[in-house]
């Protein structure tokens, strides 16, 4: 027998039962996929329920044949799940993102049997994630689905990998593959069958293998065409499987960056995180096909799915609609010493699970792990082993890291993949927004041998804030706009960038962040976290990235202007954008991507940009008094920093100093020192204990502390900010 279904439906949860607890009529009933932290996880205070909680299932026996055997497969429990069958123990699995199975043959019973499964998302020093800048969701929150195969079959029992493993090998016109079956039980012949041709071959110790030949080779060229094949295979017991794959080729070249089937073929798109508002990570198929969706919207071609493995049917997507992947298990934040093990085989598990995808083109190591200890000899010597362990199952693709801003682009740990990635965030949360372009000249120039591309980078918005003179730290969609605008022509005027991978294409929940309106989440997204809203930021991709031509008003939200010349901005992949305002042609500009008008108002203006026959509208009118519902006023620093003259005091210090000279008076640095500490104290986990480099921190001391504050945010409100400029305003210089 060969059967597979879902086995999602009619579970029972507690949150408070413990292993000797018997399911009863006080348990939820639940259907996968499940998380108990969809509310909690996104509604901030870092405070979500994190511990061990149980499902349960009774079920049939199923009907089988004599000899076959039954399995269940887990595509997702996180993190750390206990599974029993009539109270035996049969699995224990670490790591909350990766498929496992488990074989319940032995331990059925005749009648119903009992499926208890523990599933722990609590703290502890071995499993990652444990320090991240985004929700551990607990909870079964992928498929479930229980597998009855024969005897000897298709493995099932390889770390969740597929049974096949296809290795297709591009030369000119032709592609060699080789398609390697696995099987349990006994050695039988395994019949493969790709297009019209057929090949029996007798596995030996469970390993069977073919090679074909394609002549005139259809590959898989990105988004432009991802043609995929289906190879299939069937034991003469009557198992059988099959699995996609494509034909391409990539290589990464320090000067072209990356090349997809031997062209260049420039990279651009977004991270993404899998969760949603209201869901958390327990997502429907339709939830991925509309992101999916979204991203092909914007033009993106590859998509960076962090920070741990995704959802199977994710990557079939990204293979359908030829987005190009970078995949990573969730090593991040901080190295724990007793987690090496788990990032093994997590590793092992995302390799496996996921070599014949064509859209992968990399395997991520770690996000950010040297941010809170720097780096360190166990850090290097961890990363060294990954490294050598997708070499040995991998061959094909390289590795990549995406390091912390301030790991020195020198420290070994950073060559130690094949190719380089940094995350860069001036122009948010440090410096301005020319230091990108920068750092990338300057890396360039002293590493011409190293391929480089730029893992993260990107700045908040809440769409509902808005300001008629968008200053960093102030949250607004036209920040986020101008910052994006930036990010875009610094990546198109360096065609050696491997790939950009803006963060992140969706606002996501990250529980212990408050700031920006909303607590729970991180609003760097290009879309809303209910996938509702396109911030004017997603527009300025898609006006770089996509063929679909369009034209987009900015700043349709920002309703009410006090300016009485306002600029109307619209962004487009058309050559000319006309703007109309109440019906009369204002002005007709060519530009490339944004066009930028200046109009006077008065009262209520109908605003419309038109090219063609492509045309945008929006309503704007002029106010007195601003509307207070635009300003982020958690911080309000920004109001502060428009007179700056206000602050100065001839003769005396002030936040208009740098530090380095505010260092220098021993009253002054002392005030310094404990705003600083104030200001530390109220971070999140993941900025405690971060250690700047000295080359970082001299950069910072020529910059005058007003800039600083005004990146601290949430953690020194205005008040605190009036009160430090005050006190220097007594100290004599
Ligand atoms: C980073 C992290 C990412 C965070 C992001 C941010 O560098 O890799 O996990 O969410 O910064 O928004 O601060």
């Amino acid at each position: 027998m060969n059967q597979k279904f879902k086995f999602n439906e009619n579970w029972l949860f507690s949150q408070t039962a413990t292993a000797d607890t018997v399911p009863d009529e006080h348990w939820q009933r639940v259907t996968l996929p499940h998380t108990w932290n969809a509310k909690d996880g996104q509604d901030g205070g870092n405070d979500y329920c994190r511990g061990t909680c149980w499902y349960a299932k009774s079920f049939e026996r199923p009907d089988t044949d004599e000899g076959d055997e039954v399995w269940l497969q887990l595509e997702g429990a996180a993190m750390t799940a206990e599974v029993f069958l009539n109270g035996v123990r049969l699995a224990h699995h670490e790591g909350g993102y990766s498929t496992f199975r488990i074989n319940l043959t032995w331990q059925l019973k005749e009648g119903t049997n009992l499926l208890q499964i523990s599933v722990d998302n609590g703290k502890n020093r071995t499993v990652y994630p444990q320090k991240a800048d985004f929700t551990f969701y607990g909870g079964i929150y992928r498929d479930v689905t229980m597998i009855i195969v024969p005897h000897t079959h298709f493995t099932l029992g390889d770390h969740g990998a597929p049974a096949l493993k296809v290795t297709p090998k591009v030369s000119g016109t032709s592609a060699e593959v080789t398609v390697e079956a696995h099987t349990e039980g006994n050695d039988e012949p395994v019949t493969f069958t790709l297009n019209n041709e057929t090949q029996q071959i007798t596995a030996v110790h469970g390993v069977a293998s073919a090679i074909f030949h394609l002549e005139q080779v259809h590959l898989w060229n990105g988004t432009e065409d991802p043609y995929l094949y289906t190879v299939s295979a069937e034991l003469q017991s009557g198992d059988h499987t099959e699995a996609d794959f494509g034909c391409r080729t990539i290589a990464f070249d320090p000067e072209q960056g990356f090349l997809l089937n031997g062209k260049q073929y420039r990279l651009c798109g977004a991270a993404r995180h899998q969760d949603r508002l209201g869901k958390g990570n327990a997502l429907s198929r339709t939830d991925h096909e509309e992101d999916m969706a979204l991203l092909r919207e914007m033009g993106a071609n590859t998509v960076r799915l962090a920070h741990y493995q995704h959802d199977q049917y994710f990557y079939d997507l990204c293979d359908r609609y030829g987005m190009i992947v970078w995949a990573e298990i969730p090593y991040i934040s901080e190295h724990m010493e007793e987690g090496n093990a788990n990032t093994i085989s997590q590793m092992k598990e995302l390799v496996l699970q996921n070599y014949n995808h064509p859209s992968i083109v990399c395997w991520g190591l770690s996000n950010e792990i040297t941010s809170t200890g720097g780096p360190s000899s166990e850090i290097t010597a961890n990363h060294r082993t990954l490294n050598d362990l997708c070499h040995h199952l991998d061959p094909t693709r390289p590795t990549a890291m995406a390091n912390v801003f301030m790991l020195d682009p020198d420290d070994p740990l950073v060559s130690l993949p094949d190719i380089r990635s940094y995350n860069l965030y001036y122009g948010w949360y440090i410096g301005e927004l020319e230091q990108n372009d920068e750092w990338f000249d300057s890396f360039h120039a002293s590493h011409p041998d190293e391929v480089i591309g730029l893992s993260e980078y990107g700045a908040d918005a809440n769409p509902a804030y808005q300001n008629g003179a968008p200053a960093k730290g102030d949250w607004s969609e036209g920040y986020q706009a101008l910052y994006h605008e930036h990010m875009l022509k610094m990546w198109s005027e360096r065609p050696y960038i491997w790939a950009m991978h803006c963060w992140n294409m969706f606002d996501f929940g990250a529980d212990g962040r408050n700031e920006g309106g909303k607590p729970g989440q991180n609003q760097k997204g290009l879309v809303t976290f209910d996938r509702q809203l396109k911030k004017d930021a997603f527009y300025i991709y898609k006006a770089y990235l996509s063929k679909d031509p369009f034209v987009h008003l900015c700043g349709r939200r920002y309703a009410e202007r006090t300016e009485s010349v306002t600029e109307i901005k619209v962004y487009s992949n058309q050559p000319e954008v006309t703007l109309i305002v109440d019906g009369k042609e204002l002005n007709t500009i060519q530009a490339e991507h944004v066009f930028v008008f200046n109009v006077k108002i008065s009262g209520v203006h109908q605003i419309e940009a038109v090219s063609g026959s492509l045309h945008d509208r929006m309503e704007i009118r002029h106010v007195e008094t601003a509307n207070p519902s635009y300003r982020n006023d958690e911080g309000g620093i920004m109001n502060w920093f428009d007179k700056p003259e206000e602050l100065m005091k001839e003769g005396y210090y002030s936040i208009m100093d740098t530090m380095e000279d505010l260092k220098k008076n021993p009253t002054s640095a002392a005030i310094l020192q404990r705003i600083m500490a104030k200001a530390t104290a109220s971070y999140g986990d993941v900025a405690k204990n971060v250690r700047m480099p000295e080359a970082m921190q001299k950069q910072m001391d020529r910059m005058p502390l007003q800039k600083l504050l005004q990146q601290a945010g949430k953690a020194l409100s205005q008040q605190d900010v009036k009160q430090l400029n005050a006190a220097l305003n007594q100290v004599k210089k």
